[in-house]
């Protein structure tokens, strides 16, 4: 088979099990991991590796002409609560890179994109419950605006070029195998070593704060899935709402009690708090289910199950 992948980003919270499986479902030596250093002993023995800043575009079509890449997933992103905290190099790099990949496919440099967006596309203005497909749309946070401005150059760069450039709005995103970084929903990962290793969590959001989650294995599944599609199943260019769960920090903490009846949850707000209050608290993901079958496979229940089984043999 021809297809050769590049990952950029490989070794952040999702890249790293993107790779992996990736690594399983293909030739790992046709599964190029990057990232801007090096990663754990799988990431580097488990197939080739390269060392590549997301935001130099030379350096990528380097990478891509030598490995001869025709698909990429660009993972490498700064997440919301980083990027409230350095708006212009979150910016920069979130959009340096959508427009470096961007451009080598409109080059016809490689074939296909994944691009992820986020629920963080979603402002104070969207309706919370059940948020749309189509809706209003007025981001407030750095990360918010890149992803809504990345969904619009995402579909303009397809109807102008005919770029094949395919995108999910992530939910906030659970695993035992890896470790999120600056987000606002990492509470939900945190939650689940503090409860193991203390038995007790100061949660940073308040208690009545749903928002949308999923378990990484539905995540990956469907980032693969939907690369995987035919690409006249693709009906939506910008970004397709994606859901499994909907939960707040006391509904995650009593899912946890059900394992450990000691754990307590306590409550102490910092600036989060204000970044999850704009995001809607579950998602209508009718239009993914339609077109390319999407279904998620793990609610609260079964996450907290492996999660805690998982982190407890660590
Ligand atoms: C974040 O919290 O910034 C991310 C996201 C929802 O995109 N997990």
């Amino acid at each position: 088979m021809k297809k050769r992948i590049l990952i950029i980003g490989a070794c952040g919270q999702i890249g790293t099990e993107l790779t992996a499986q990736l690594r399983k479902l293909y030739e790992p030596r046709k599964v190029i991991a990057s990232d801007i250093r090096e990663g754990d002993d799988d990431m580097m023995q488990g197939g080739p590796f390269e060392i590549l800043d997301a935001t130099n575009y030379d350096a990528i079509q380097d990478v891509v002409i030598r490995h001869e890449i025709t698909d990429v997933y660009l993972m490498a992103a700064m997440l919301s609560a980083t990027a409230e905290k350095f708006p212009m190099r979150g910016w920069e790099l979130n959009m340096t890179s959508l427009f470096n990949v961007l451009n080598l496919a409109k080059d016809k440099k490689i074939e296909k994109i994944f691009w992820p967006s986020s629920i963080a596309v979603f402002g104070p203005s969207t309706p919370k419950v059940n948020t749309p497909q189509r809706t209003i749309m007025e981001p407030s946070t750095v990360y918010g605006i890149s992803k809504q401005t990345g969904e619009r150059w995402c579909e303009y760069f397809f109807e102008r070029y005919g770029v094949d450039v395919r995108s999910i709005r992530y939910p906030g995103l659970i695993s035992y195998k890896t470790l999120p970084g600056g987000g606002t929903t990492d509470y939900a990962v945190d939650i689940y070593h503090k409860a193991i290793k203390h038995k007790k969590y100061i949660s940073f959001l308040n208690a009545e704060t749903t928002l949308p989650m999923m378990f990484m294995d539905d995540a990956i599944r469907a980032t693969i899935g939907i690369m995987e599609a035919s690409i006249s199943d693709i009906k939506i260019r910008s970004s397709y709402n994606l859901a499994a769960m909907s939960f707040n920090p006391v509904e995650l903490a009593a899912s946890i009690k059900e394992h450990i009846p000691e754990f307590e949850i306590g409550f102490e707000e910092d600036f989060r708090q204000a970044i999850a209050d704009t995001w809607p608290q579950s998602i209508d993901d009718s239009e993914a289910r339609k077109d390319w079958g999407w279904k998620p496979e793990f609610d609260l229940e079964e996450t907290s199950r492996i999660m805690i089984s998982n982190l407890k043999d660590e």
